[in-house]
Order: structure tokens, then sequence, then C-alpha cells
């Protein structure tokens, strides 16, 4: 079993504190690696290393820190079974999909490589003569990244590969139950050409690690995957430095299937969303509002389908379902579970936690109908295999429960009627919408975020991604060699 330490300026560097504690297989319970906590001492001699970094990696011209990126790329799609097999055995989720979550980093890095050679700007006119203006995009400096462990190496890609090819230097903290992925991402970086310095690695839990790069003055902007009461805080915390903070948070994602939907398309539909990744994306559908006239055959169906979902080990070939990250999500799941028994919500399938010849996490898939849109588990983020089925008799009221939530990540909406469609398009409050496919299932080109409680207004992945990790400077450059007054020479 290996031990890690900490990565500071390209050495693996030994913490301040005595202390580690243990990366585990959330399906079989095996100890899989150890990893040395950091003190706010090592978050300090890593912001250190990463304003060296900076001062290399700002100054290194962007098609240049492109071709690291892409370098990376090749080794990440060498070795894709590899790391995929390690993200299972960490995660639990099955193959198909660390296959999937590997290969969203290296897309991610082709897309990124390339805007070293764009990191557009902007020319443009000027009300005076002999006066030329453009826009340039400068890096921001050491940015903090703080990551979630559903995505092991796709959201670390996300983050990192940007804020690369932008030319910050980075100081992170990934997720104490999914470090391994993000190791392994770093290491091939620096296998790639990555300088010292540009990106370093320091472990532990959020209360200590993660505040100190919230609250370091040297780290000068925050990009964090996490919870919306973790992204409050951070946010506030933020402010009081005025300090840039990009959030992606939490969701509640809803998928309407209206009365004229292919049922067959739906109905896989739905199960995807619901429990691919055991129900732990952010993207994850969690209520279903279906149609009434379909409601009976469809909820009928569906309950058949999921109750030959295959839970276990997902290194096995025909398991469907994995476990569930940990201890603390599998009580907070059947705590949710209780308490939509108690509001008066059906249980129709699931509801237990279950032993599938493995000692490790697992929930059955559980589906909830006569669901009331305000109930409790209609409104949180259960963040696991927990479905509400809704029932609706209109487009306008599926619209409005859709739109019944504090998140607005991803939405989808099951139908054959294209003026439904667009209503759908026009109408949800979200940051994604998909029709006739899942909720899940975002590719890298396009923007990746959401509304209401679900951000700040950042988007991730696709051309906006280079400027969470920029600063915009106006450039007026005058040629005129005499005084030119805006708005008051004509
Ligand atoms: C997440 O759930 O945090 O669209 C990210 C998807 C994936 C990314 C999910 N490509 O489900």
């Amino acid at each position: 079993m290996q031990e890690y330490k900490l990565f500071i300026d390209g050495e693996w560097t030994e913490s301040s504190t005595e202390d580690s504690f243990d990366d585990i297989n959330p399906a079989t319970m095996e100890k899989i690696a150890s990893l040395q906590i950091a003190a706010i001492d090592d978050v300090d001699k890593a912001v250190e290393a990463a304003l060296r970094g900076f001062k290399i990696w700002s100054e290194t011209p962007p098609p240049k820190r492109a071709e690291i990126i892409f370098k990376a790329a090749g080794i990440l799609e060498e070795r894709k079974e590899e790391l995929a097999r390690l993200m299972t055995e960490e995660m639990g989720k099955v193959l198909d999909e660390t296959r999937g979550d590997v290969q969203e980093a290296i897309d991610i890095a082709v897309y990124t490589a390339g805007e070293g050679r764009r990191l557009f700007g902007e020319t443009t006119t000027s009300e005076l003569k002999d006066k030329f203006c453009m826009t340039v995009l400068r890096p921001i400096g050491v940015v903090g990244m703080i990551t979630p462990w559903n995505f092991p190496i796709a959201i670390p890609a996300w983050k990192i590969m940007p804020a690369l090819v932008a030319g910050n230097s980075i100081v992170m903290k990934p997720a104490s139950d999914t470090p391994l992925l993000t190791i392994k991402l770093v290491e091939i970086l620096m296998e790639a050409g990555l300088p010292p310095g540009v990106i370093n690695l320091v472990f532990g839990p959020g209360q200590i690690v993660g505040k100190a790069i919230v609250h370091h003055p040297e780290i000068k902007a925050i990009s964090f995957t996490g919870s919306l009461e973790t992204g409050k805080w951070i946010m506030s915390e933020c402010g009081k430095q005025m300090k840039r903070v990009s959030l992606e948070l939490g969701g509640k994602n809803p998928l309407i299937i209206m009365d004229d939907a292919d049922l067959d398309l739906a109905l896989e539909g739905v199960l995807w969303s619901a429990f691919g990744t055991t129900g732990q994306r952010c993207t994850a559908a969690s209520r279903i509002i279906v149609h009434e006239k379909i409601k009976d055959e469809f909820t009928q169906r569906l309950v058949e389908m999921t109750e030959k979902l295959k839970l276990g080990d997902g290194l096995m070939p025909d398991i469907d379902v994995g476990p569930v990250i940990n201890k603390s999500q599998l009580n907070k799941i059947q705590k949710y579970v209780e308490i939509g028994k108690q509001e008066g919500a059906r249980l129709l399938t699931g509801g237990n936690v279950v032993n599938p010849g493995l000692p490790g996490y697992f929930f059955e898939p559980t589906i909830f109908t006569d669901v009331d849109p305000d109930m409790t588990i209609a409104q949180e983020e259960i963040f696991g295999p927990v479905l509400c089925l809704i029932t609706v008799s209109s487009l306008e009221e599926a619209i409005e429960v859709a739109n019944n939530t504090r998140y607005g990540l991803s939405s989808s909406i099951y139908t054959k009627d294209i003026t439904s469609a667009f209503k759908a398009i026009e109408k949800i409050d979200s940051g994604i919408t998909y029709i006739n496919a899942p909720t899940i299932g975002a590719e890298v080109h396009l923007p990746f975020g959401g509304v209401k409680g679900t951000g700040n207004g950042f988007r991730e992945a696709g051309t906006d991604a280079v400027k969470e990790f920029s600063d915009i400077k106006a450039v007026y450059f005058d040629y005129s060699g005499k005084l030119q007054r805006a708005q008051i020479d004509q």
C-alpha cells in the first residue's frame, strides 16, 4: 500500500503534521493508500512554491503551455484503462463510467490545448482618431482548487487544464475520498514537462486544509465544486478578501416526461439519470415529473427495470450500480428515505442498505411516488440512488414543478412536440436542458454550470473555461501624438 506525502515544488514533501488518513475502496473496504495530512504551514509552503511556479509559467508562451497539456492528454489516453480501474477501486462507480471519467479528462485536455493558440481577446474601434483598442487575457496568479470525489479525474481536469493554459499556478486539495486520480493526473502533467511549483497538492480535511487555501492572501482565486453550504461559506470568506470565486454546487435536477414521449426512450433515460454513478452526480435526475396520462404504465415499467439493476463491485462486468462513497453518505441517504416515508411519500421499491456479498456501502436503488413538490426529499440534494416521482397534468405545471427548487443545474424533457421542447428550453431555470436525453452527459466543449443555488454565474469547460481563470485587460493604444480626451474631444 502506497503512502503519499504532499506534492510541493515538484517534490513529494513530508507534511509537518504526524497525521495521515486512509483511502478506502467503498465496495470491498480494502485500504488502497494512505495520505499525509497538511498543516496550515504546509499550505503556506505550497503557496510559496506556486508563486515561484507562477513566475516561470506565466512567462511561458501559451502555445508552449499547450504542448505540455497536449502531451499529458496522450499519456492519459495510453493509461486510460489502468486509471479507470484504479478509479473504480477508489470511488466505486462501474468501469464503463470510470472509463468515461478518464475520457472526459482527455477531452478537456485536448480541447484546452487548442486554447494555447487562441486565448482570444478582441480588437475593436475607438471613438477617437489614431487610437487602437483591444483586450488581452492575463493569468490571475496562484489559484486554489477544491474538488469533489464523484468525478475524481474529470472535475480536477476541468479546472486544472484551463487554469494552466491561461498561465496560472495552482494549489489544490482533492477530495479526501478520492485523491489518487488527482495525484496520477499531476504525475502525468509533470511527466509531460510541467515545471516544478506550477501545481502543488495538499491533502486533508476541508476544515483545516480547504480553509487555509480559501484564507491564504496570496491565493487570488478559488474554484470549488461541492455542496451549497460549503460554497456559501467559501463565497462569504472570499468576499472579505475580494477574492474571485467560482462555484459549482448542487442540483435537484428535474426530468419531465410528457404524455407524447417515447416511453421506452424515457425509461432508459430515467434509469441512467437517476441510478448512474449510484445517483452521485450533480447532474443526476432526482425528480421525475411525469404526465398523469402515462404515469401508471411508466411507473410500473420503471419499478420492474429498477429491480433488475445489479449492485456490486464496479470492476465486475455484470454490475450496474456500485457502492456509495462512504459511511456518512450512506447514513445521509438512509435518513432521507426515513424523512420521505414520514412526510407521506409512498416507497415503491428499495429504501434499504444492502449487502451484495461485499462489506462496502451499498444502498438499493429507491423510488418514491406520490411525492409532493415541497417535500424535503423533493427539495434537498440527497446525492444517492433515490428518485422522486411527481405527477402533473400539463406542461405548464411540469415547468412550475421543475423550477420549484433552490438549484438550477441540469434538466430534461421527453416529448415529441417541438413546442413543448422549446417552451422547456425557454422556461426551465437551469444551466443545462436536454431534449429527449438524460440529465447527465455534458460534453467538455459546452459550458457547464447552473443558476440559483447551483453556482455564482461562472461556467466551467467550453469557451468560458479560460475566462474562469483569466483577467481581461482593456488596452488603449494612442498613436496620435497628442492628448485626446474620450467623451470630450470630438
Ligand atoms: C458532476 O456531476 O459533478 O454531465 C459532473 C455529466 C458529467 C459531468 C458531471 N459529464 O454528468
